[in-house]
C-alpha cells in the first residue's frame, strides 16, 4: 500500500521514478537501488539511505568527511553523512569563501577564510543542510545527514549497492536529490525482509 502511495508522490514530483531490486547473500543482505528518470535514463548522484529495524546501533566513523571548495564550487555538490559525523570545509581556491547554512537546526557560519583554518562542524540532526557562500551567490551545495550507517549515492548507471545487516527485519529505502522541489522531500518505500 505504502509503495503505491509513494509512487503517486513520485509521479507528482515529475522528476524521477524509482525501482528497487534486492538479492540475498549468505551473510548479508545486499540491496541494489536503481534510479531512472521519467525519460528512461539512469540518474546519478541521488542520495540513497536505508533505515533498518531489528538491528542495534553501530559505531560512528571517527574520521570527518570533507566538503571542499574548488573553482568556486562545493565539491562534492552533495555529500551524505551519518548523524553525529563531522565535516571539514577546506577552501582549495585562492579566493576566500564565507560558508554558511541557514538549515536549522544544523545552521552554522564559517567566516571568510582561505585554506583550512576552521575546526570540523559536527552535524547532530538528520536532514538536508543547504550550503551557500556569502561572497559567491552561485555556490550551492548539500549535506544529507542521515540516521543510519547504510547510505550512498547512485553512480553514472543510476545504481548503488548497499549492505543491510543480516538481522534486519524490515528496512525503509529513502532517496533524496537537490532536483526534488523541496529540501524536505524524501521518497521512501518500506520492505519487510521476512513475512
Ligand atoms: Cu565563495
Amino acid at each position: 500500500m505504502a509503495n503505491t502511495r509513494k509512487y503517486k508522490e513520485l509521479s507528482a514530483l515529475g522528476v524521477l521514478a524509482l525501482t528497487t531490486a534486492w538479492c540475498t547473500e549468505v551473510f548479508a543482505e545486499s540491496v541494489e537501488v536503481r534510479v531512472i528518470g521519467l525519460d528512461g535514463e539512469p540518474v546519478a548522484n541521488i542520495a540513497v539511505f536505508i533505515e533498518t529495524e531489528g538491528v542495534g546501533p553501530t559505531a560512528l566513523a571517527d574520521t570527518p568527511a570533507t566538503m571542499d571548495q574548488i573553482d568556486r564550487q562545493f565539491v562534492p555538490h552533495m555529500l551524505v553523512i551519518r548523524k553525529g559525523q563531522s565535516v571539514e570545509f577546506p577552501n582549495s581556491d585562492v579566493v576566500a569563501h564565507h560558508v554558511y547554512s541557514f538549515s536549522k537546526p544544523n545552521n552554522f557560519v564559517l567566516p571568510l577564510y582561505k585554506g583550512d583554518p576552521h575546526a570540523p562542524i559536527r552535524f547532530d540532526h538528520d536532514g538536508v543542510v543547504t550550503l551557500g557562500c556569502n561572497i559567491h551567490d552561485h555556490m550551492l551545495g548539500y549535506i544529507v545527514v542521515v540516521d543510519t550507517n547504510v547510505f550512498g549515492a547512485t553512480d553514472e548507471s543510476g545504481r548503488v549497492s548497499l549492505t543491510v545487516d543480516d538481522d534486519a527485519t524490515q528496512y525503509t529505502v529513502h532517496i533524496w536529490s537537490p532536483r526534488f522541489r523541496e529540501a524536505e522531500d524524501c521518497l521512501s518505500r518500506i520492505t519487510k525482509m521476512r513475512d
